[in-house]
């Protein structure tokens, strides 16, 4: 496996970076998670625009234009020969000293490029349908850190996914300080109500997901209507249909949140159209390589 630091490929027992790196000292940095199918990165451009988003929110500055970065993601996939993989984008503050200040970390921004086979979910689990829980850890307040920013720092969700995972569960709902729902710990979520799609809006400290933004765009095509609107959770349990959205797990359907049978119990209608829509265009829609 070969790994992009800095414009060079180094073996993955070679591929290190400082102690000093200040994404490992403070989790100040960006990243993105990013797919490729049959030789086509999905959504490459909008994945390279959140990162600058995301960058240029922490001050941080990337020392490579956005088609320079998106040229080295394809490079980093010849490479290492991947038809369908998954890629991991990093950029950290780089190496500085013991101390907070990013100053001293000036020009040493250090990008990373992983690719991997994906590790898909059992196939079961998209048949069938995920069973979620709500968990006592809010999601980051927007006024503190902005679940906008995708930062090294996912302490947020992986407390939220230690309590889930506790309970003997997969994932989990997080909820804003007002306890509205907001999105799980990698994954957003959507609910059909009476062929009506929703989705919590960016405000209530949801990512804006890159799954999530092509699943309404789908949802117009289909003539779906969808909305961005404040989700309770009692609306999740009576809701028709429920399921996650990501770059890893694409669509999921959930079945069971809080112990509440959604639907029927199966994954519905609107969510295996979605579901089929998305598969073909992720075939036909993509940055070759
Ligand atoms: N919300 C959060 C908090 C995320 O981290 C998503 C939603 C979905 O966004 P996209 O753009 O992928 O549709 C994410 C991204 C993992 C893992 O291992 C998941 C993400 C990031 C890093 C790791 O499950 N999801």
């Amino acid at each position: 496996m070969e790994i992009y630091i800095n414009g060079k490929f180094y073996e993955k027992s070679q591929a290190k970076i400082s102690v000093f790196d200040h994404g490992l000292l403070y989790g100040d940095g960006v990243f993105e998670g990013i797919r490729s199918y049959n030789r086509m990165v999905f959504k490459l451009k909008e994945h390279i625009e959140r990162l600058f988003e995301s960058a240029k929110s922490i001050m941080l500055e990337i020392p490579l234009t956005q088609g320079e970065i998106m040229k080295a993601v394809i490079n980093t996939l010849k490479e290492n020969k991947l038809k369908d993989g998954y890629i991991r984008l990093i950029v950290t503050r780089g190496e500085g000293d013991l101390g907070l200040d990013p100053r001293k970390c000036r020009g040493n921004a250090t990008v990373i490029i992983i690719t991997d086979k994906i590790a898909l979910y059992p196939k079961e689990l998209y048949r069938e349908g995920l069973k979620i829980i709500t968990v006592p850890t809010l999601r980051n307040l927007p006024e503190a850190l902005n679940p906008q920013i995708k930062s090294l720092n996912y302490l947020n969700n992986i407390l939220a996914k230690i309590e889930a995972v506790y309970a003997g569960f997969d994932e989990a709902i997080m909820l804003d300080s007002l306890g509205y729902v907001a999105e799980c710990t990698g994954d957003n979520i959507f609910i059909v109500k009476r062929n009506h799609l929703y989705t919590p809006p960016q405000c209530m400290g949801t990512l804006r997901g890159i799954t999530r933004d092509t699943v309404l765009e789908i949802a117009r095509k289909d003539k779906i209507s969808a909305h961005e609107h404040v989700i309770t959770r009692h609306e999740v349990y009576i809701s028709d249909e429920c399921f996650l959205t990501g770059t890893a797990a694409e669509i999921i359907p959930v079945v069971m949140v809080d112990g509440r049978v959604i639907g029927t119990g199966k994954p519905g209608k609107v969510t295996l159209k979605l579901m089929k829509d998305f598969k073909e265009l992720t075939k036909k829609e993509g940055t070759k390589y």
